[in-house]
């Protein structure tokens, strides 16, 4: 029997509550793994060092992101279980927004979690979704075993691969193989975040709908470029640090 708790809607910390039954509840159903979890405590720590805020700096980056996304020739946006349990919804509408190919790309990777976000995303409007089964079959050079698998129509060709919430090694592989990477991570000390050409240093709930708006309102922009390389992706994490450090 699962349990089900209702949180009071004036509870101080309601809104950080609810997004931890979004994993839990992923978690029963076979879309978060259990590490997911732990991930998602240590995101929790750095959002309340960062004042659970889209910083300014974050909007920044996430507007360069939208650009970057409709600048490329081949985006991929890669979905795991804690994306998929947060924001399923606008992991689709963002794809779409930008035209971009969606890829279920997991660190702890099993068939059946696999499907079951595959399923996830399907019932939010995905159309194709890539990365299932044997057809992830191309390989990340110099990572090992099952976690370096892509799809070879996906990622692997991919110019631009927008991953979330990532680990460090496979950040620091793709960026090698010569594409762009834009991330999430509330930790502007991560390996991820420091590889990523674009980090996003906020809570994946708060920044998916302004990804997604940013995206719509830029598609006929012609700044696109200019957006893009305007943005310092070293100057923006280490503005993001010092936030963390002193709270402005
Ligand atoms: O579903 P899988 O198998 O692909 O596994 C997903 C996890 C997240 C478990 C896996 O990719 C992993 O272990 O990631 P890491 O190395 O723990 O990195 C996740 C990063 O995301 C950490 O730096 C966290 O601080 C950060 N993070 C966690 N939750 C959030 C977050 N950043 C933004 N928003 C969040 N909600």
């Amino acid at each position: 029997m699962h349990r089900h708790i209702t949180i009071p809607p004036d509870h101080p910390r309601a809104g950080s509550l609810q997004t931890r039954e979004l994993l839990v509840d992923g978690f029963r159903r076979g879309l978060v793994a259990a590490e997911g979890l732990i991930a998602h405590g240590r995101g929790e720590a750095y959002d309340y060092l960062i004042g659970e805020k889209t910083t300014q700096q974050a909007q920044r980056a996430i507007k360069a992101a939208a650009a970057l996304l409709l600048l490329s020739r081949r985006p991929v946006i890669s979905v795991n279980g804690n994306v998929a349990a947060l924001c399923p919804k606008e992991m689709v509408e963002l794809a779409k927004a930008t035209r971009a190919a969606i890829e279920v790309n997991l660190f702890y990777r099993t068939g059946q979690r696999e499907l079951a976000i595959k399923e996830e995303l399907q019932r939010h409007g995905a159309k194709h979704v890539l990365g299932i089964g044997m057809k992830a079959s191309a390989r990340i050079p110099e990572l090992q075993s099952e976690r370096r698998r892509v799809d070879p129509e996906g990622i692997f060709v991919a110019d631009t691969v927008f991953v979330p919430l990532e680990d460090g090694d496979r950040t620091e592989a793709l960026a090698r193989m010569g594409k762009k990477i834009i991330t999430v991570d509330l930790n502007p000390l991560s390996r991820t975040a420091k590889a990523a050409h674009i980090t996003i240093v906020d809570n994946i709930v708060r920044t998916m709908p302004y990804f997604v708006k940013s995206a719509l309102s830029l598609r006929e922009s012609k700044s696109l470029k200019k957006i893009y390389q305007g943005f310092d992706n070293s100057r923006n994490l280490h503005e993001s640090l010092r936030i963390i450090k002193e709270g402005v």
